[in-house]
């Protein structure tokens, strides 16, 4: 499967020291969890964004934490698939690489990555909605499913909430930082996002205006499509260990 952008991407790669790679929900589609804005992206027919939001927790804390609850499920019966393997492999063996994601889902972790910047949290941690003193810091709960919904705070014993960055909310200060100063890299490579969410959305320009040479991996065309310098139309799981071969 080489294409003329393959071998061209390929070639950035090999020649580059530092590379800046950022994920979406594109690239867990091969491990079977529903992307936001596929065709499987929906609910009990409710789209994602109005879940994911303080207003939709403030109205109904338990809706919100079914959805909560059966993402987590799905993901606990999922495995990392091979994009996944590569992209840590990347981070295991080439210092120079680092990974951004948007996925709260923690595939990446498990595949063994090194240097990953969670831009959006993690559905596996838990904080306190009162933001109490101790309950403020998120906890690790990987309970699935979780025995009682909603979830309470171990502290206050008031409401637990996914340790998520929801719409609406900023994303922690000192990630954003990272994810800005990752920027500076001699390729810059998006795969598997549709890059319409922003702070997320906007690095592959920043990079771009930093000098580096950005690459594209999505299964379709996307808001960066056009701005990129190579568009791989391809499934992360097939391109990335193509790219790896390269
Ligand atoms: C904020 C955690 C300050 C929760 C998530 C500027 C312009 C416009 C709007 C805004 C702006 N700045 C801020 C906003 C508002 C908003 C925003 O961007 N809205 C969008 C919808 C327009 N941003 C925010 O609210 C952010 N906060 O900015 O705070 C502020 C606040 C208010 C107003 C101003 C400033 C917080 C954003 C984070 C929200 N939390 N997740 C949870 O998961 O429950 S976002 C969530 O959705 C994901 O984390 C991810 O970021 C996003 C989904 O995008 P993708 O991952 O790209 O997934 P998607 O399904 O869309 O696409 C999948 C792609 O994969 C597709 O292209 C498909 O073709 C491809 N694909 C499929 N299979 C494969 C594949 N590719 C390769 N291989 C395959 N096999
Ligand atoms: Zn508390």
């Amino acid at each position: 499967m080489i294409t003329d952008a393959l071998a061209r991407a390929a070639a950035m790669l090999r020649g580059a020291t530092r590379i800046t790679i950022l994920t979406g929900a594109g690239v867990s589609a091969a491990s079977g969890i529903p992307t936001f804005r596929g065709a499987d992206g929906l609910w009990r027919k409710v789209r994602s964004e109005t879940l994911a939001t303080a207003e939709a927790f403030e109205n109904d804390p338990k809706l919100v934490w079914e959805w909560y609850d059966w993402r987590r499920g799905m993901i606990r019966g999922a495995v990392p698939n091979t994009a996944h393997d590569v992209l840590a492999r990347w981070t295991r063996e080439r210092p120079g690489v680092t990974l951004i994601t948007q996925n709260v889902d923690g595939l990446h972790e498990r595949a063994g990555s090194e240097r990953l910047i969670r831009l959006h949290g993690s559905i596996w941690h838990l904080r306190c909605w009162q933001r109490c003193n101790e309950g403020r810091r998120d906890w690790l709960d990987e309970t699935a499913p979780l025995p009682t919904l909603p979830p309470r705070c171990p502290y206050c014993n008031g409401l637990a909430r996914p340790g998520v960055v929801w719409f609406g909310e900023s994303l922690d200060p000192a990630v954003v930082e990272a994810a800005t100063n990752a920027t500076a890299c001699d390729v810059f490579m998006t795969v598997g996002t549709s890059a319409v969410v922003y702070p997320a959305a906007g690095l592959v320009q920043h990079a771009k205006r930093r000098g580096a040479a950005t690459i594209e991996v999505n299964t379709e065309p996307t808001e960066a499509s056009r701005l990129v310098d190579v568009a791989i139309l391809g499934r992360a799981e097939e391109v990335l260990p193509a790219l790896s071969a390269g």
